[in-house]
């Protein structure tokens, strides 16, 4: 395939040009990279990069990076903004917005240094963009409609063209009708790898976006013009349990990326294990600047990367600590039945409804029972785990740590199996006869037995 003169123009006035309608007919396309589509919501393998400068690839949850052609020393992407179907978890699809068939969109990862050139075509419904979140780029290229360029019509492909001047970790968005887009899906992470492999080295490298959805029971549409009450928490549009776990190799040196776009922030929070913020949005945080944590707040618009020892052998959660953000769409808007006894009401809405349940008088837990719903709905809380029901939804997975895993083996290896004698468990060794403290009494109090002075 050969590059068309148009392009090659376009890239030489340095600012993001259409390719012009031609470009796109089918005799036009040939200087189009090709579009690679990706259909499962499973984790992919890293992607090992066939040319170029050597670096060790991320891990995209529920995701994959998008394959790149060298063209004459610079790497050239296709991006196709489009109309998907994403599974939110099993039982649940959603009609999104995305890229190359899927929200968010396929990771980019380049080198530090590296000249790329990303064509992105709209076959939206309405006119996109595509900003670069966290670069250093000529301005022209930051893709904001209006500001920097013409909004991409539906239909065209404009191209963008840059050096990933800085490493670090970064997202893409549409900065054109950004409430509608973004609530629909549209997004996407960038890493760009420092130039040398060894630098910030580490054994496993997993990024994700925190994003949310409000989708009503039995529909598949988000509703877009909500600002705050959403109902689907989810990381890269899934929620629990269609998470993937994070497989990790007992021992590895481990970094989880994390970029923020949704409405609000997220704490997220490990288990077993403390780690440390290496990068922001702005880049590496000096050593003398870290502090160990086990949980990270990531507020929104923000990236945070993480990194720890994975030490500890187990099943460790890995979540949003906003218990609401750890449910799926019903029962948020139930009111508070805790210790209410509902016995004589039940009886008698059980006269008028045969299957009426007393809900909630013991507190929300939903373990063992199955709840009739819409179509195309998740339950609240959902996953099962070895020891029974997960009682999670949301924004919730688990860093699977384990001996014995090969070097580049990210495939599930199931649940952890607890070395025996070492699991929380009910006693059985009889009441033991506790010693009371005598009732807390003030000196001199009346009728309290004796007085010290
Ligand atoms: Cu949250």
């Amino acid at each position: 395939m050969s590059d068309t003169n148009i392009s090659r123009r376009a890239f030489l006035q340095g600012s993001a040009l259409a390719v012009t309608a031609g470009a796109v007919s089918r005799a036009g396309a040939a200087g189009l990279p090709e579009v690679p589509l990706q259909q499962s919501p499973l984790t992919q393998p890293p992607l090992s990069p066939a040319n170029g400068r050597p670096y060790q690839p991320v891990v995209t949850l529920n995701g994959w990076t998008l394959p790149w052609r060298m063209k004459n020393g610079v790497k050239e992407f296709h991006l196709v903004a489009e109309p998907v179907v994403r599974e939110i978890a099993p039982g649940m699809k959603a009609n999104l917005w995305g890229y190359n068939g899927q929200s968010p969109g396929p990771t980019i990862e380049v080198v530090e240094g590296d000249r790329v050139r990303i064509f992105v075509t709209n076959k939206l419904p309405e006119a996109t963009s595509v900003h670069w979140h966290g670069q250093r780029l000529p301005n022209g290229m930051d893709g904001v409609a209006g500001l920097t360029q013409p909004g991409i019509p539906p239909g065209k492909t404009f191209v963008y063209e840059f050096t990933a001047r800085r490493a670090g970790t970064f997202m893409y968005h549409p900065h054109a009708d950004e409430m509608v887009q973004m609530a629909m899906g549209m997004m996407g992470f960038w890493v760009t790898h420092p130039k040398d492999p060894n630098f910030m080295r580490v054994d496993r490298d997993f990024v994700f976006l925190l994003n949310a959805y409000d989708i009503e029971p039995g529909a598949a549409v988000p509703k877009v013009n909500t600002m705050l009450d959403f109902n689907l928490w989810t990381w890269n549009s899934r929620a629990f349990p269609g998470i993937d776990p994070l497989v990790v190799r007992q021992n590895d040196r481990v970094r989880i990326r994390i970029g923020n776009l949704t409405m609000t922030n997220h704490p997220i929070h490990l288990h077993g294990h403390e780690f440390t913020v290496t990068g922001t949005d702005g880049g590496w945080t000096p050593p003398a600047s870290r502090w160990p944590e086990v949980s990270a707040d990531i507020a929104v618009g923000q990236m945070r990367a993480i990194e720890f020892d994975a030490t500890e052998e187990g099943d460790w959660a890995l979540h949003c600590h906003k218990a609401h953000h750890t449910m799926n769409a019903m029962g948020h808007g139930v009111p508070t039945m805790i210790g209410v006894d509902q016995s004589a009401v039940a009886g008698k809405i059980a006269r008028l409804i045969p299957d009426y349940m007393v809900m909630g008088d013991k507190g929300g837990s939903m373990d063992g029972m199955e709840m009739p719903l819409p179509e195309n709905t998740l339950p609240m809380m959902a996953g099962n785990g070895p020891y029974g029901a997960i009682e999670m939804g949301g924004m919730f997975s688990t860093v699977k740590v384990r001996r014995n895993l090969a070097r580049n083996d990210y495939r599930d290896p199931g649940w952890y199996r607890a070395p025996a004698g070492s699991v929380a468990h009910e006693w059985k060794g009889g009441d033991a006869p506790a010693p009371q403290a005598a009732p807390a009494m003030r000196p001199g109090q009346p009728g309290h037995g004796h007085d010290p002075h």
